[in-house]
């Protein structure tokens, strides 16, 4: 039976063989295996494909004693972190180019990305930080994926809406994640988790809304997950929805921006002291000083549902856009 293989099968064999390093060839054979058309005349390629694979993870293994987890442990900066996953092509590295300064490599094939890179997304007064990952695919889940993910405050999962069948993708970004014991969670509350299974936050994202089939293929998602997730349709390359995109990710991470003023000193708008929702009075003082907070007698409050300088005690719930002034 002929192979009948493909342009991007063929383009991941051309980045095979002109890798130089374990780990751009790993990912040309990973782009291999997931391009190469599944049926009985390649099933030989296929398989010489996954020997070669298995023996350069165990050569990686050998003679970097598992630095490449290292890659994906990346410092939190900003005022929340986003890990950006999907399948592969799917406009993850085209996003983060979009709407940050970061220079990720965009290329129309798949496994393009190797390795997590971050940049930071401006939004009104704050940063929020957005990180790029290599893809996910039925044979590929880089295990340093897994700690990235689950240390992240939110996930974009990002569906190639121009795909004939984007939502067998994003099943299986979600089972691959599950079977790894993370749950890609919505808005849904009392989700029913298995044994040490974590819930992770995640925003759907359906990218190259531009395209022809994106809208039938965004309906068929909306109809399937608009009651359990909060779903984004965007262009990443047109940047058309990005705006939303940025507004309802701040809310997502439930983020509160105060500010603190000192009796006697001027306020300063441009640097807020980031807090959870929920937080009070007292844990705005410890992130200034622990020693203000220990000597904190009372604050005085202008914001939403206050009084102009109410005095409040230190376990008063804080609200977005709060001005705090301390009195020790
Ligand atoms: N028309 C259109 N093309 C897009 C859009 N977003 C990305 N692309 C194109 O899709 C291709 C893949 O984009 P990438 O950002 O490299 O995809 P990726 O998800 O990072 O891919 P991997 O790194 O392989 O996982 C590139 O040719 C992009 O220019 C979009 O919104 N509309
Ligand atoms: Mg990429």
């Amino acid at each position: 039976m002929p192979a009948n293989l493909t342009p991007q099968y063929l383009e991941a064999e051309r980045k095979y063989k002109q890798a130089k390093t374990v780990e751009e060839k790993l990912s040309a054979l990973e782009g291999m295996l997931a391009t190469i058309p599944k049926h009985k005349g390649t099933e030989k390629l296929q398989a010489d494909i996954k020997t070669r694979i298995s023996r350069l993870k165990d050569q990686e293994k050998k003679t970097k004693g598992g630095k490449r987890e290292d890659l994906y442990y990346i410092k939190k900066e900003g005022a929340g972190q986003v890990v950006i996953i999907g399948s592969p092509n799917a406009g993850k590295s085209r996003l983060l180019a979009s709407l940050t300064h970061a220079k990720p490599e965009v290329a129309p094939f798949p496994f393009t990305t190797q390795k997590p890179l971050a940049g930071m997304m401006p939004y009104e007064n704050i940063q929020i930080q957005l990180i790029d990952t290599p893809p996910i695919t039925h044979d590929f889940l880089e295990s340093g994926m897994l700690g990235l993910i689950r240390n992240s405050d939110l996930v974009w999962l990002v569906i190639n809406l121009s795909l004939d069948d984007p939502l067998a993708e994003l099943e299986m970004v979600k089972k691959r994640l599950e079977e790894k014991k993370i749950r890609l969670c919505g808005d849904e509350k009392g989700v029913a988790l298995q044994v040490g299974e974590i819930c992770k936050k995640t925003m759907i994202l359906g990218n190259k809304n531009d395209l022809e089939n994106a809208a039938e293929n965004w309906q068929v998602i909306k109809e399937l997950y608009s009651k359990s997730f909060s779903l984004y349709s965007v262009s990443a390359e047109k940047k058309q929805g990005l705006e939303e995109l940025k507004r309802e990710t701040f809310e997502k991470l439930e983020i509160l921006r105060v500010y603190t003023k000192i009796p006697g000193k001027p306020l300063d708008y441009t640097d807020p002291v980031i807090l959870k929702k929920g937080q009070k009075v007292l844990d705005a003082a410890f992130i200034i000083h622990k020693d203000f907070a220990h000597n904190l007698k009372y604050a005085r409050i202008w914001g939403k549902g206050k009084y102009e300088g109410q005095m409040v005690h230190r376990d008063q719930v804080l609200t977005d856009g709060d001005v705090i002034e301390f009195h020790l």
